[in-house]
């Protein structure tokens, strides 16, 4: 609301010779005209009865039946984040170690499933000549010709080769990723090779969600690309006037979580600088933190890096660098997590991943699209690893722990990156992609990428209830 229409609206209380305390103005700019109207007058006479006459933000939110924010439980917690265990040189030790991490842990994932007790390395395997192995291992290679699809897979102790005849099984191996973790039942064909009957995937067990005590809200946001032209400046403020006013969810609010693609960047594609409005990462990040000092300081509020964001390009990525942003940092309010994390918001389990691995993964899975991205985040659950293709074209650092596997199921998964607003869920984990707040750029137009920017998702911790605020100017676009 205009500072005009305020005074126009609290000249009814003044005139009855009120005094409005100025700790209630704030409150009163993210009120709509009509509502404050409504309440002013509600108040004045309840007030006038009592022969009270200083109206305060307590008697507004009394008015409103907004309840005292103090009894609310809002903890944070950060139960991961590959931060402090990212080493700095890029290419130490080659993907061996990676590898080696990744097959380990999986392993350790898959060891509580009934066939797990028959898995043999695969060296084993092969000397033992039983008619009916289980092993796992990485796949190295996948080929479809004359249907048949055969597939290598590798451990630690060597190289299997299988084939599949069955129709729904080679449909089933068309999704598998090369470098994902994969169990398999073979068995003995005619001439000594190896044919595969079942294909396990690590999956996640079916979870009921841990869930918050309060009734609080978090809000999923990614991709605001602050900087950008394209960046919407004027309905993410609106947005987060929103956050800060009076509307019964928008008080329930106590968590804000950022999925990467905070600022635009520089240099990240050709002639980028024709595109931005600030020139540096600096600038870009003070506008953020410009926009993001107005939610109010009892929200809790999480920043992750995506592939836009200043610290390095591959994955796992640490959080935006301090010395960028001290301000951002020192903000009581802001906690900086690399990208993937895990945080705790009540109890609730957020895995929080950008998604970069998405855009390898529709070029190579059959039925999979940037459409819906909610398919390809199943996928990733199913692999319980966030970046399965290594040497692609999203960068994975060859760390000697591999960080992307997913350890334990989330209850919230939260990815952004394709910047397309999605819901949806798997085995009881909901699924969110947090959409974008940049309009439709020229590159995304020239390859015919449609995003829905201008969504916001809000989730109730204790109900598990999904609901969207939409900014979005176009009508039609709405999720
Ligand atoms: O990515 C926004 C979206 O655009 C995401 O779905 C990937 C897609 N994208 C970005 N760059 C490319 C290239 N070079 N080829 C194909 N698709 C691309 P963002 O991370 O916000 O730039
Ligand atoms: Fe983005
Ligand atoms: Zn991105």
């Amino acid at each position: 609301m205009l500072k005009k229409e305020m005074a126009v609206v609290l000249s009814y209380a003044l005139n009855k010779g009120f005094q409005i305390h100025p700790d209630a103005l704030g409150f009163l700019e993210s009120m709509d005209v009509k509502s404050l109207e409504k309440a002013i007058r509600g108040i004045v006479r309840e007030k006038t009865r009592a022969k009270a006459f200083q109206i305060s933000q307590g008697d507004f939110e009394a008015y409103l039946g907004i309840t005292n924010e103090t009894e609310v439980q809002c903890k944070l917690e950060t139960l991961s984040d590959p931060t402090p265990k990212i080493t700095s040189a890029e290419g130490v030790s080659g993907y061996n170690a990676l590898f080696a991490s990744r097959f380990k842990k999986l392993k350790r994932v898959i060891s509580d499933r009934p066939e797990a007790k028959m898995l043999k390395t695969i060296t084993s395997a092969k000397t033992a000549k039983a008619d009916e192995v289980y092993i796992c291992g990485l796949v190295s290679s996948k080929n479809v010709d004359r249907n048949v699809t055969k597939i290598t897979l590798e451990d630690p102790t060597g190289t299997f080769e299988g084939i599949i005849f069955e129709k729904d099984l080679q449909e089933k191996a068309g999704a598998l990723l090369s470098d994902q973790f994969v169990m398999i039942k073979a068995i003995t064909g005619k001439n000594s090779g190896y044919i595969i009957k079942e294909l396990i995937l690590p999956d996640i067990p079916d979870h009921p969600p841990n869930r918050s005590e309060s009734e609080v809200y978090a809000v999923f946001l990614s991709d605001l690309h602050i900087g950008s032209k394209y960046f919407m400046e004027k309905e993410f403020s609106e947005f987060v006037s929103w956050i800060a006013g009076p509307h019964p969810v928008a008080r329930k609010v106590r968590f804000v979580l950022i999925g990467g693609d905070v600022v635009d960047g520089v240099g990240i594609y050709r002639d980028q600088d024709k595109e931005l409005v600030c020139q540096t990462i600096e600038e870009q990040l003070e506008r953020t933190r410009v926009l993001l000092e107005k939610i109010p300081e009892h929200i809790q509020i999480v920043i992750m890096p995506g592939n836009h964001d200043p610290g390095r390009r591959a994955l796992p990525q640490p959080a935006i660098p301090k010395k960028y942003c001290p301000a951002l940092w020192e903000m009581k309010n802001v906690t900086m997590v690399g990208n993937p994390a895990e945080v705790s918001l009540n109890g609730v389990r957020v895995l929080m991943f950008h998604g970069q691995s998405i855009d390898d993964i529709v070029k190579t899975t059959p039925g999979l699209s940037y459409d819906s991205p909610v398919d390809v985040m199943r996928q990733l659950l199913r692999a319980r690893h966030l970046g399965p293709i290594y040497g692609s074209q999203t960068p994975i650092a060859p760390e000697s722990e591999d960080l992307l596997v997913v350890e334990e199921a989330p209850d919230i998964f939260h990815v952004g990156h394709v910047h397309k607003a999605e819901l949806g869920t798997y085995r009881g984990v909901l699924l969110i992609n947090s959409g974008s707040w940049q309009r439709q750029t020229p590159f995304q137009a020239s390859v015919g990428m449609l995003p829905n920017p201008g969504i916001a998702i809000l989730v109730n911790l204790k109900t598990f209830k999904a609901l969207t605020e939409n900014y979005n100017p176009d009508l039609d676009n709405v999720l």
